[in-house]
């Protein structure tokens, strides 16, 4: 029954999704040099090896209070979002952090950004949606929010640090995956940052661990574990197709009931542990 249907949903996924990033060989890009400017390693093989286990912590106000930052550490990579910390919060979310997904808003607010010690020292990967028939051009003229200039002059000055930028198509790919599998008609929205981080560590990692995307039984209309600000839309959706996001996540849940109510952990093989 559900096993099999888990299967099936593992191996579709494993078929479809290509992680892509800006790689500069497309204009406008090619023409900015930005083949010089973007990372020289591919994203999808960012580590030598598949890590064995990787933990994607999303920033629910549900894990309050889960004291699970202990089991968050332990895996080999942490993945987190936008400006979820982790200082004063260790005991709930771990310390450690391997890769930061970003939405554009976060870059816009450049001097946030390059102040910020969120930012530091790990792989960073930003997006920003462009509309569903992505035009490359147009996109770098008006971005949703602009990040172009601020992504441009943090490579400049940081050549070190990996920092990506995922193609829209990439990220138009993984809605075409949420629409393809179910029934409703939903919105032409990008998935959230949540989604997308998902699928990226399954590309990265054998075993991924994804907390408090599928609500625990601390559930709550706190947006995020680290600021005041209750709305349930943070944790159901109203912009992104977050609900159906999460309907496919738990449809591809290989972990327990318990480790659900009770972690809010949903567990997921990675795409080179799923034979089809
Ligand atoms: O809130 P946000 O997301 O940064 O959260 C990161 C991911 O965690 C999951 N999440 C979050 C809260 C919650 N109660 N339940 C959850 O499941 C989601 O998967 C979410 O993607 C984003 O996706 O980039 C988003 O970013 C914020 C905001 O731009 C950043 O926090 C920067 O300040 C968006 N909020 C607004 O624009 C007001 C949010 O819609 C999506």
């Amino acid at each position: 029954g559900s096993k099999l249907l888990s299967r099936k949903l593992h191996c579709e996924l494993k078929k479809q999704v290509r992680v892509r990033t800006l790689d500069g060989r497309e204009p406008p890009f090619s023409r900015l040099h930005w083949q010089k400017l973007v990372p020289p390693k591919p994203l999808d093989q960012l580590f030598e090896a598949k890590l064995k286990t990787c933990a994607v912590v999303t920033s629910a106000g549900a894990v309050l209070h889960s004291s699970l930052g202990r089991e968050i550490d332990n895996h080999d990579a942490v993945l987190r979002f936008n400006a979820a910390p982790t200082f004063s919060y260790e005991k709930d979310v771990g310390k450690k952090t391997t890769i930061r997904i970003i939405n554009s808003q976060i870059l816009a607010s450049a001097n946030w950004f390059n102040t910020s010690s969120l930012y530091k020292n790990i792989t960073l990967v930003a997006w920003d949606p462009a509309e569903y028939a992505v035009n490359l051009e147009k996109w770098y003229e008006h971005p949703d929010f602009n990040f172009f200039r601020p992504y441009e002059e943090h490579r400049k000055s940081h050549p070190e640090q990996p920092f990506y930028i995922l193609h829209p198509k990439f990220i138009w790919e993984l809605w075409d995956i949420i629409q393809g599998n179910i029934d409703e008609d939903i919105q032409p929205n990008p998935p959230s940052s949540g989604f997308i981080g998902i699928i990226l560590m399954m590309v990265l990692c054998e075993e991924v661990h994804v907390y408090e995307f599928i609500p625990s039984k601390r559930q709550t209309d706190l947006c995020h574990y680290y600021e005041r600000f209750h709305d349930n839309a943070c944790t159901l959706g109203a912009y992104h197709p977050l609900l159906y996001e999460k309907m496919l996540i738990q449809r591809m849940n290989i972990g327990s009931q318990d480790d659900l109510k009770t972690k809010g952990k949903a567990t997921l093989p990675g795409f080179s542990m799923v034979n089809c």
